[in-house]
């Protein structure tokens, strides 16, 4: 049996929140890239949290006013000798009951006659609008003639409700086996920094480097990267999301490496590291460099059970633009920068967002007024920065910016887990004292 105690406790958890409604979940589909070529399959990460289940085209129905033993039925692509030819192997409607803990499964092409029987007597339809389209019309037809009959038999379910609120609650709350393999995925992408920061010097071009990283992430059996590498080096590192990586490296320049892994199993790491190309900073590198990582490490070490990634955000923050008073880029008080965003054209983006099987993971950062309140089991990232260029304007009355500051971009990103004892950085292995940054 593939299937995990992991995943059979999820869906165990999840039936007990639908309580009586029935959630369908669908499955990724294949994306074409050109022609008849296809991206590289990435399953459907609600999906993926509660089957385990890795091939395209499946849906799962979760059925808890159901008896025991009919709760769990999943629908995937059936055994074809010619699709598996070509495509490769599929488990088959026998395959997942044997092996993926299912209590029925059915051909795919079943769904359109099967669902409506198997939504009688659900209190509501649990289904996210707008990502499957596939299924969403056969979703969607089926709620609008229960709608229809509802008059006569009193019982339809008649609320189509999203998934979030039942799952991502659940999703941003990681297990202790989904800790380990994100703790695995932060250590080899930590290895790959340390790599590359080794391997680079300057004449070398950003794509040897990125070749380099996504390199190891293979060799060490990942799937390949959580997200399109950044290499960035000089100013090309002020464009937050730069993927281009096809310059040079300069003598004197900074690198920016924003790279992680993702697993088989699709848990990511997510690392930020910034670092002299030729081993030395400049005084205006090592000045702004300093600022940044004061500003990383006050953050992680607020990351504390009963605080917010908001606190988080604001401590990061007021370090960072103390700093920037301090070399004369900013001008004002603390606070009255912060209030008025007029920091806003040297630190534009958030100090992190929640990490798990989706990069940018779900789950709510606020319960409407108030911030999400920090857990042990939940894992975020901490990744201030500066980015010092003419992208965007100097807010008024603040100070013009000499042009010796300009074409640095640094940020300085871990991942942290939440603990009772306090912080555990997941991402530690990659190095990122000044010192350490200089060889
Ligand atoms: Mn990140």
């Amino acid at each position: 049996m593939i299937d995990s105690h992991g995943f059979k406790q999820r869906r165990e958890d999840f039936l007990t929140r639908l309580e009586g409604k029935a959630a369908i979940i669908p499955a990724a589909s294949m994306v074409t890239h050109h022609a008849d070529c296809e991206y590289p399959f990435r399953q459907d990460s609600d999906f993926w949290y509660l089957t385990g289940f890795d091939e395209p085209d499946a849906v799962a129905l979760f059925l808890p006013f159901r008896p025991e033993g009919e709760r769990y039925v999943l629908f995937v692509l059936p055994k074809k000798e010619t699709e598996e030819i070509w495509n490769g192997f599929r488990w088959g409607v026998q395959g997942v009951v044997d092996q993926f803990g299912v209590d029925i499964a059915h051909s795919i092409y079943e769904l359109p006659n099967l669902l409506s029987e198997y939504l009688q007597g659900s209190e509501g339809i649990v289904f996210r609008i707008g990502k499957h389209p596939k299924v969403e019309s056969i979703v969607l037809k089926i709620w609008n003639e229960q709608l229809d009959k509802y008059q006569r038999n009193g019982n339809a379910a008649l609320d189509l409700i999203a998934p979030c609120k039942f799952l991502h609650s659940m999703r941003l709350l990681k297990g202790d086996d989904e800790i380990d393999r994100i703790r695995q995925a932060c250590q080899i992408s930590a290895e790959a920094h340390e790599l590359a920061r080794d391997a680079v010097c300057p004449g070398m071009n950003e794509r040897q480097i990125q070749g380099l990283i996504e390199q190891y992430f293979l060799e060490k059996g990942a799937r390949g990267t959580a997200y399109n590498s950044i290499v960035a080096g000089g100013d090309n590192a002020c464009v937050l999301h730069y993927t281009a990586n096809n310059d040079l490296l300069h003598d004197g320049d900074l690198l920016l490496i924003d790279a992680g892994c993702s697993l088989v199993d699709y848990y990511n790491g997510d690392i930020t590291r910034t670092f002299p190309i030729n081993g030395k900073f400049t005084g205006e590198q090592k000045a702004l460099y300093e600022i940044v990582l004061a500003a990383q490490e006050a953050g992680i070490s607020s990351v504390k059970s009963g605080l917010s990634a908001e606190v988080v955000h604001l401590t990061s923050l007021k370090v960072l633009v103390e700093g920037l008073v301090q070399l004369g880029l900013l001008k004002g008080t603390v606070d009255s920068l912060i209030e008025q965003d007029s920091y806003r054209h040297l630190y534009m983006h958030r100090t992190g967002h929640w990490l798990g099987l989706d990069v940018h993971d779900v789950g709510a950062y606020r319960l409407g007024e108030y911030p999400m309140e920090l857990q042990p089991g939940m894992i975020l990232t901490v990744e201030p920065g500066i980015y010092v260029s003419d992208r965007l304007p100097v807010p008024e009355g603040q100070p013009e910016i000499s042009d010796r500051w300009k074409g640095i971009g640094i940020r300085i990103e871990d991942d942290v887990l939440v603990c009772a004892k306090g912080p555990e950085v997941m991402s530690s292995f990659a190095m990122k004292s000044v010192n350490e940054m200089e060889s």
